[in-house]
């Protein structure tokens, strides 16, 4: 080091307090830094609880983070600026792949839960919302488990993991633990539940019994948009702090949780730093699905087909926010609860999204469609259909998918292979297939490959116009037409 660098961040530097580790987190990525990290630091009983926090597919994070004894800056950045603060909740920093510490930690009696953000995806979930042991990765981590005698080998997916982990509670008498799913998926716990069963099931089925008895899973709404930290935003922290952080993440100020379910072993008091505790969390996830994340999907389709490259640019284009708007209309009339103030949290959402210091990338919501749209587009949907109306701005964000795997051949889907074969077809026979791997609900339903196929072509700019299908969309929107 010369004598004029600045030091590296660590706990001498900052005296954090380093607690014990009570949660096992899978999934160290920027969101679980940005939001349940930073809700145990602000929770008043914050140091009783630490979080050794595991790696997914590539140990980089843990590398970068345990080289700092685990702290990190959290660069929260406003409209008008941004303010630092160094998190250290996160007091375990591991390569997903040393399977041998997640063992040691999940068996410990100390240890009140494991928490998740594994990418919806990872939940092995088929088109018809049910656990499929199936799944390339997944059959290979069963097959693993089955013919490895004791804690099943070296398992790759979170879930082989997690499972091959909760054996050794088992084995170890440890006895209950909570699951706590913090991914974008509604009814995240019973999903997480259906996950761990059916691998455990389909591996040991003494375990499932086990797990049946002893494993609560928690649902849970999460909400903070955290895009990826740039070079900029690391030089950034070097010359606002005065030390080096080669690994800060950077998130709005909004951030919101919403927690249900049972913790047998206790948990922090979350609610002390503003989550919420509710007995039932439909409602505020649908909204938080529907609206945010839904929108988040509809503008990284359309945005992307329109050249706009963040969530904030593709807001300002009146074809993308018109979309978003008909979408929430939609979604707002099956949306209902005094609590959920949707003309307020829509609003917030204008704001939240159009906040141009943060560059949330729309390629990095792009990933996962067919997961995500099973989730943002089709209960939306299927709602309105119920009642009698088209859907038009529900199926819009199914059509700018569509249009979007035909351009974008680089896709990050766990169905991409598929998508790929798909794609091979024409006309209403190609947007049938596709749909059908979101959901056999949709690509089954003449009517709906119809309406998709109708308005696909809505965001070309082909000919540098809107497309007669943005007209037909405009007067989908009263009051908005031009
Ligand atoms: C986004 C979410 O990437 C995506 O799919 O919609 O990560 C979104 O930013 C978060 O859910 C915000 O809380």
């Amino acid at each position: 080091m010369s004598a004029n660098q600045a030091p590296v961040l660590n706990r001498a530097l900052m005296p954090l307090p380093k607690a014990p580790v009570r949660i096992v987190h899978l999934g160290l990525g920027a969101f679980h830094r940005s939001h349940e990290a930073w809700y145990t630091q602000h929770a008043g009983d914050g140091a009783e609880w630490g979080i050794a926090a595991f790696t997914g597919r590539r140990p980089d994070a843990a590398r970068a983070l345990a080289a700092q004894d685990g702290l990190f800056t959290l660069i929260e950045r406003s409209g008008d600026g941004d303010s630092f603060e160094v998190i250290g909740s996160i007091t375990e920093a591991v390569d997903g792949a040393d399977l041998g510490r997640l063992r040691e930690l999940v068996s410990a009696p100390a240890t009140a839960m494991v928490t998740l953000t594994i990418t919806e995806a990872a939940y092995g979930l088929a088109p018809d919302g049910s656990f499929h042991a199936g799944a390339p990765e997944i059959a290979e981590d069963l097959a693993m488990l089955a013919h490895v005698a004791g804690t099943g080998g070296k398992p790759r997916t979170p879930l082989g993991r997690l499972v091959s982990a909760l054996a050794g509670r088992r084995d170890a008498g440890s006895g209950p633990i909570a699951v706590v799913s913090c991914d974008n998926l509604s009814g995240n716990g019973d999903v997480a539940r259906r996950a761990v069963t059916g691998m455990a099931e389909a591996w040991d089925s003494e375990l499932a019994l086990w797990i049946g008895e002893n494993v609560s899973f928690v649902s849970t709404s999460v909400d903070r948009i955290t895009p990826r930290t740039t070079d900029a935003d690391i030089a950034e922290v070097e010359q606002a702090c005065g030390y080096r952080d080669s690994t800060p993440v950077v998130a709005e100020p909004f951030r919101d949780w919403v927690i249900s379910g049972d913790f047998p072993k206790g948990r922090p008091r979350w609610e002390d730093a503003g989550a919420v505790v509710v007995d039932d969390i439909e409602p505020y996830e649908n909204r938080k699905l529907w609206l945010l994340n839904g929108a988040h999907s509809l503008l990284a389709y359309s945005g992307q087909l329109r050249g706009h490259t963040t969530v904030a640019q593709a807001l300002e284009d009146p074809a993308c926010r018109d979309a978003v708007e008909a979408f929430w209309d939609e979604a707002a009339a099956h949306l209902r609860g005094d609590d959920l103030h949707i003309p307020e949290y829509r609003d917030a959402l204008r704001g939240r999204f159009g906040n141009g210091r943060i560059a949330h990338h729309l390629s990095q919501i792009a990933a996962d469609g067919t997961t995500k749209l099973r989730m943002r587009a089709l209960p939306v949907l299927a709602a309105e259909r119920s009642e009698g109306r088209s859907g038009a701005g529900s199926a819009l964000m199914l059509a700018a998918w569509i249009d979007f795997v035909a351009v974008h051949k680089e896709l990050q889907d766990p169905m991409s292979d598929a998508i790929g074969t798909a794609n091979g077809a024409r006309g209403p026979e190609r947007v049938a297939s596709l749909l059908n791997l979101i959901s056999p609900q949709l690509g089954g339903d003449p009517q709906i490959v119809a309406l998709v196929a109708g308005l696909s072509g809505t965001f070309s700019t082909d000919t540098g116009q809107t497309s007669s299908e943005t007209a037909t969309l405009a007067h989908l929107i009263p009051g908005r037409n031009s």
